[in-house]
């Protein structure tokens, strides 16, 4: 346990580190690449994203995708660098590539949960958090928020606690999270232009769809069940891995409050959640070696999606 918590230690970088690497990724594709700060931590450390596209004026399409909302979920951060980096290097010889950042930028936030990604890698007894790591309200001695619970979509019906010591604490109410404000002002201020909302998180192979209430159906319900097995296939044409399509209370559970579900109600068409390596043997605790493989059947998953949604 303790070997493989190193192994994959070694492999992701903390945050200062991703936060160097953005402003690096930035200043070696100036003509594509800006970093964002759009928000602040409990903690006050910055929330930033890379936005990446052509300037080609206005009236541009967006996609956005968040990873390390979930602090133990490790790999996703490495997703959304792994993303990046691929984008940049499609970007250089694919015409495909060159046409979506005419027409599209992408807005890509590596690690979203800043401090709980921080205190997952303190010692062995952090590394399984969650949560952020706000304070729980007066008289209660339990740390942090489920962000994914938090957002302000059916908040507070299924599959949430309001013991402040739970995993899946919503928090006081909807949007309570510094984390969740941040994305809820980006995204909400030019909701017009989001064509996809991809958020990632790890484990179990799921592509999962709105809504986490199984009493409401998104609109698009068909389509999206259709574009996500299409992403499916794709993710196995890769390295032959099985991700599963359908909405939460469908496929695993109820749940209310998460930002994918706030992003459908935005009027967001194309929104996902991705439920990265593997299926539990190891869990979040995915070893190096399966890293880049997951990153590889993710990358071509997600750019099925993107270039659906493009292309309509
Ligand atoms: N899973 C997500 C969570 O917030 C989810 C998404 C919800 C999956 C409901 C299945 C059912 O719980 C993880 N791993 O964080
Ligand atoms: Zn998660």
């Amino acid at each position: 346990h303790a070997q493989r918590t190193l192994r994959l230690r070694n492999a992701c970088l903390l945050t200062p580190q991703i936060s160097n690497w953005m402003a690096q990724v930035a200043k070696d594709h100036p003509d594509v690449v800006t970093k964002v700060e759009y928000g602040q931590t409990y903690e006050k450390r910055t929330i930033s994203l890379l936005k990446i596209g052509l300037n080609t004026g206005e009236n541009k399409k967006a996609i956005w995708m968040d990873c390390g909302i979930h602090a133990r979920e490790w790999i996703a951060p490495a997703f959304c660098q792994y993303f990046v980096r691929q984008i940049l290097q499609a970007y250089k010889t694919d015409p495909k590539m060159q046409e979506m950042l005419k027409n599209m930028d992408f807005y890509v936030t590596p690690v979203l949960n800043m401090d709980g990604y921080v205190y997952s890698w303190k010692d062995n007894t952090t590394r399984l958090w969650r949560k952020n790591r706000s304070p729980g309200p007066s008289g209660c001695n339990c740390t942090g928020v489920d962000l994914n619970r938090n957002f302000d979509a059916n908040w507070g019906t299924v599959g949430v606690s309001f013991d402040c010591c739970s995993n899946v604490y919503c928090g006081s109410q909807p949007t309570s999270e510094p984390e969740a404000q941040a994305v809820t002002y980006f995204v909400g201020t030019r909701k017009e232009d989001f064509l996809c909302f991809l958020t990632i998180h790890s484990y179990s192979q799921l592509l999962l769809i709105p809504y986490g209430n199984p009493n409401f159906t998104a609109p698009n319900y068909n389509e999206l069940m259709e574009v996500g097995l299409g992403a499916a296939d794709a993710i196995r044409r890769v390295h032959g891995m099985n991700y599963t399509v359908g909405t939460s209370p469908d496929v695993l559970y109820a749940n209310a409050g998460s930002s994918r579900d706030w992003a459908r109600t935005q009027g967001i068409p194309f929104t996902y959640t991705f439920e990265l390596r593997d299926k539990g043997i190891f869990g979040f605790e995915l070893p190096e070696d399966q890293i880049k493989p997951t990153c590889e059947e993710a990358y071509s998953g997600a750019l099925h999606i993107i270039t659906y949604a493009h292309d309509k």
